[in-house]
């Protein structure tokens, strides 16, 4: 009974601290990101840095001229621990869903839409509360394996 009792004091006590760490961070004003594409297979920024669960808004611009039909882009944030090759790989056959396959779904953290020339969208979604790297991929066929990539680290 006193070991019973001391668990849940130290669980009472795991919560505070849980509480009082997380709080914060879901306060901060969102972390706002802009990415700017043209008509070459990479992102002008390819790294930024969010609180765990902090709030991130998104924007990401292509400024190319080419159509999206041969120069789309988007950005496609990834679960930890993806298999970034596998991933773009599935979507090749998906252009009906921006190239992100049905049975990949789940690995995608957030996305924008595939944007064409002059098009731009934003998403505002919630950081991972895990510190840790996430990739972020153009799943446009063949635009990852160019190099269109980029990492959000989620640290304290
Ligand atoms: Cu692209």
């Amino acid at each position: 009974m006193k070991l019973l009792k001391f668990s849940i004091t130290t669980l009472a006590a795991l919560i505070v601290v849980a509480c009082s760490r997380e709080s914060p961070e879901s306060q901060l004003p969102p972390k706002v990101v802009e990415i700017t594409v043209r008509d070459e297979m990479k992102y002008d920024l390819t790294g930024f840095e969010v609180k765990p669960g902090q709030k991130v808004q998104l924007t990401v611009k292509n400024i190319g001229k080419l159509p999206k039909e041969s120069m789309g882009h988007e950005v496609v944030v990834l679960a930890w621990n993806t298999d970034v090759a596998k991933f773009v790989e599935d979507g090749l056959a998906h252009p009906e869903t921006d190239f992100i396959a049905p049975e990949q779904q789940s690995k995608v953290l957030a996305h924008t839409k595939l944007l064409g020339p002059g098009e731009s969208d934003t998403i505002t979604f919630a950081a991972p509360r895990i510190s840790a790297s996430y990739d972020f991929v153009c799943a446009f066929p063949g635009h990852f394996a160019s190099g269109m990539k980029g990492t959000m680290t989620v640290a304290y």
